[in-house]
Parts: structure tokens; sequence; C-alpha cells
């Protein structure tokens, strides 16, 4: 077997122990404070973690992570909890490995999906998702819960604009067995992937799968028959959505068409990809215009002028909301929602952007991970206050030449986030609705914890929402 990093040796965080490695900074919130630290004030170019027996490269500075996002010599990674993914989404865009012929396909089937131009189809009903959630929030008594009820918007969102599919989250309190189905696939591959860092752990994993075997049938099975009842109809007589887009396209220029079982993989991705993050996006926000009343203000003053106290945005509306998009790049940029990027080398190459003498070689199979909080937090890009949440840091003269790359919320490259239209789009709505319709009081004392599943999310994050005073805004 050959060395991994051609056997450089890499910085370790101190305090790692011989038979834990250093689990403990996955375990323990005071010991990932520590080693955050120690990270803080070492600034290493990389950091090795041991995680049983496996070894992960991280990198926290945004000059390496800068020289990663070079397309020529570097590629999308699949991180191990991604190549455990691939059992239910298989080759689908996410979790593909690019030089699968299936990627390509889908990346060129789907674009069109996910335009600019596309966005027009889908806000009417972004804002019939959003316009449902407002008046549960309306009819509510105590604080809501944010984190969970804006995955129920933007389950709602992508479930009616990919295939035309309403999971009713808003009529009942009861989890969509499709829901269950999705939390059981996370949670089990995420099992599964700690598994594979214990010696002999992998034996174990078949268990895991038939525990969960249920409900992935459940899920594809679901799935199935909504492609299977499609298929066949022509796109005049579909719904328009992605689902008739990827029924009815071939390739233009090799005539190839998606299988329905990739149809499947694509769907599913869809769900995994674009709900828990959205809706975490959203929910920082709103932590965010809680905290800083003087912000929440300023972006009503902004929704007022260009919107009207009364109705909803209109699609032409939304990119001139430009304070309120400073407010939501801000957001993404202290807590961007998919926290980390895997890159690996497409040939032998030197890493040039490090302080080690004569730098250190990458080779194909080397996998660096880029931890996004931290490149989005770096002092030499973002100042001694990158802890500071102040949206003006986006104005156009105080991003001039700004490091290129030290911002990448959405990853980079071809296989970056196919879905970052329809998510900002998205999010701006929801935030444009709910500030124009709410009064925000955060719960006293609240203090904000992050909790990860596939995203990054406030944990147990409540709101009291108020039904907006009339009064004009300046009256406060
Ligand atoms: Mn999304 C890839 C972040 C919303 C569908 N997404 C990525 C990557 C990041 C990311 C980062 C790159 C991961 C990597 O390099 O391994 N995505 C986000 C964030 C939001 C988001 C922060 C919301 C905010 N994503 C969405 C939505 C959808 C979606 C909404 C779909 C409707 N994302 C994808 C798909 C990919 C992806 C599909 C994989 C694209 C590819 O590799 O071709």
């Amino acid at each position: 077997m050959r060395r991994h990093w051609s056997g450089h040796r890499l910085p370790r965080i101190p305090g790692g122990t011989r038979l834990a490695g250093d689990l403990e900074i996955l375990t323990s919130r005071p010991a990932a404070a520590r080693a955050l630290n120690w990270v803080r004030d070492e600034r290493p170019d990389m950091v090795e973690m041991r995680l049983g027996t496996r070894r992960v490269t991280l990198v926290p500075g945004a000059r390496l992570a800068g020289e990663l996002c070079d397309p020529k010599r570097f590629t999308k990674a699949l991180a191990p909890g991604m190549v455990e993914l691939r059992q239910y989404a298989g080759d689908g865009l996410f979790t593909a490995y690019s030089d699968e012929p299936n990627w390509q396909l889908a990346h060129d089937i789907l674009m069109p999906a996910f335009s600019k131009r596309a966005m027009i189809d889908y806000h009417d009903i972004m804002v019939g998702a959003v316009e449902q959630l407002c008046d549960r929030w309306q009819s509510s008594d105590g604080p809501v819960d944010v984190t969970h009820d804006t995955a129920k918007l933007t389950l709602e969102t992508i479930g009616r604009a990919a295939f035309s599919y309403e999971f009713g989250s808003f009529d009942s309190d009861e989890r969509h067995p499709m829901v269950a189905a999705l939390l059981r696939a996370l949670y089990t591959s995420g099992q599964k992937t700690k598994l594979g860092s214990v010696p002999g752990g992998r034996v174990l994993g078949p268990w895991y799968d038939l525990r969960n075997r249920e409900h992935q049938r459940y899920a594809d099975d679901l799935l199935d028959e909504l492609i299977g009842r499609r298929d066949g109809l022509g796109a005049a007589e579909g719904c328009g959505d992605i689902l008739d887009l990827m029924l009815s396209t071939r390739h233009p220029s090799t005539g190839e068409s998606l299988s329905q079982r990739n149809i499947r993989y694509q769907i599913l991705t869809f769900l995994v990809a674009g709900y828990e993050t959205t809706a975490s996006a959203i929910s920082f926000a709103l932590y965010y215009l809680a905290q800083h009343p003087d912000v929440l203000e300023r972006v009503r003053a902004e929704i007022d002028d260009v919107i009207g106290a009364d109705a909803a945005p209109t699609f032409d509306q939304v990119p001139r909301l430009r304070y309120l998009r400073r407010v939501l790049d801000e957001t993404l940029r202290l807590w961007p929602a998919a926290p980390t990027m895997a890159r690996t080398a497409v040939r032998d190459t030197v890493l040039t952007e490090t302080t080690a003498p004569g730098g250190y070689t990458m080779r194909p199979g080397d996998v660096a991970v880029v931890v996004l909080p931290l490149t989005h937090r770096d002092p030499d890009v973002w100042g001694e206050d990158a802890d500071v949440f102040d949206p003006d840091r986006w104005l156009p003269d105080r991003s001039k030449g700004r490091m290129p790359h030290a911002y990448k919320p959405f990853g980079t490259g071809e296989r970056a986030c196919i879905g970052r239209q329809f998510a900002l789009h998205e999010t701006m709505i929801a935030l444009a609705q709910i500030v124009r319709r709410f009064d925000l009081e955060p719960e006293p004392g609240y203090e904000l914890d992050i909790t990860t599943r596939m995203s990054l999310a406030p944990r147990r994050f409540r709101l009291d929402v108020a039904t907006r005073e009339r009064s004009p805004v300046a009256a406060r």
C-alpha cells in the first residue's frame, strides 16, 4: 500500500490519544473548542485528524483552499459519508464520481432546470409554500420551532417544483413516511461511516442495512411509482416539472437519456441535498435578524420600499432586495450549511500555497477537506472581526480586491451546487415574507448552538413571532 500523502508528516492537533485518535474532537464540545483555538493560534496549512483507522486531512486557511479550487489540478473527492450515501443516491449528481458517465449526462440534462430563467416557473410555488408557513405561524400560540418548520417549508417547495408532489407538511404534525425514510437513510449512512473507521467495524454494516430495509423500500417504491406513472405521458400532458424534463430530454449531442433508476437517484438527491441545507440558511438568517434589530429594520425598510407592506414579492422584485441579499451572503459566510468540500488531485501535483519548504506533494487518492466555516473566517481575508455578523462587508467597495475563492458556500467548479439559484431565490422569498409579516423576538437567553446532520443548523432555535404592528417602521 502506498503511503498517505507521499509520507509527508502533517501536523496534528495536540491532545489525541493512541486508541481513539482525535475522535474526541468530534464527540465533545470542549475538545472541539480547544482544537479550534489551537488551529486559530497556530494557523497550520493542513492538519491531520485520526479517526480510528481513518486519516482525514483538513485545510483550515483560505490561501490553500483557494489553490484547491484550481479545476485543472483538482477535482471533487467523495468523503466517506458520501460514499455510504451512494447506497441511496447512487450515481445521482451529488454522490457521483466526476468520471462516471451519468454525472455529465445528468448535469447537461438538468442544468436548464436550475437556470435563473427556470426560477420564474418555481416562483409561485415558492411563494405559496412560504405563505403556508406564515399562516401556520400566525395561528400558533407560543414560540415556533424555526429549524423544524423551515425544513417543512423547503421540503414542500422542492417536492412541488421537482415532481409536483405535496408532502402535506403543514397539514399535520406527523412526519410523512418519506421524510422518515430520508432521515433514516442519512442516519444509516452516518452510522456506517463511523463503523468504517473502527477496525473490523464494517461487519456490522449489513445489520444497519437490515434495520433500514423497510424504509429504503418505501422510498424507492414511492419514487418508482411516481416516475412510472408519469413516464409515457408526453411532455405536453406532464406537469412541466423537473421530473418531466428528466423523462423527456435526450442529450443534445449523444441522444442518451436518463434511466428510470438514475431519475430516482436524482429525485432522492434533490430531497437530500435540497431541503435541509436551504432550511438551515433560512434559520441562521432568522437567527441573525432576531439578534440584530438594526439590521432587521433596514431589511424591513427595503422590503417596504421595493415591495410594499401588503404583497408577496414578484419575481423581478427579488433581486432588487440588495440589502437582504447581503444579509444572506453574510449568513452563509458565517454558517455555510454544507460545511466541507473534499478535493483530490487529478495527477501528481505540488501544493505551493503552504509554508512547508518545497510544498506538499498531493497525488490522486490523497484527499484534502476544505473546512468552509474556517475559510470563511480566515482573518487574513476577513480581518480580525471575521466572527462578527456584518452584512455591509458585502458592499461593492468593501468586497473589491478580496482574495478570490475565499467564499465558497456552494462549492466550486463543475461540481458546484446545481441548486444555488433555487436555494437563493427560495431563501430570499422566505425571509422577505417572514420579515414583512412578523416581529421576531428571540427566546430570552438563547445561545446559538449548532446541530449537524447532513448540514449545519441552529439547534433548538425558537422564535416568538407576533404579527407585525402595521404602524410605519419609523415609529418603533
Ligand atoms: Mn447544493 C452540491 C451547498 C441547496 C442540489 N451544494 C453542493 C455543494 C455545496 C452545496 C457546498 C458541493 C459539494 C461538494 O463539493 O462536494 N446546496 C448548498 C447549500 C444550499 C444548497 C449551502 C442551500 C443554501 N443544493 C441545494 C438545493 C439543491 C441542491 C436547493 C437542489 C434542489 N447541491 C445540489 C446538487 C449538488 C450540490 C445536485 C451536486 C452537484 C454536482 O456535483 O453536480
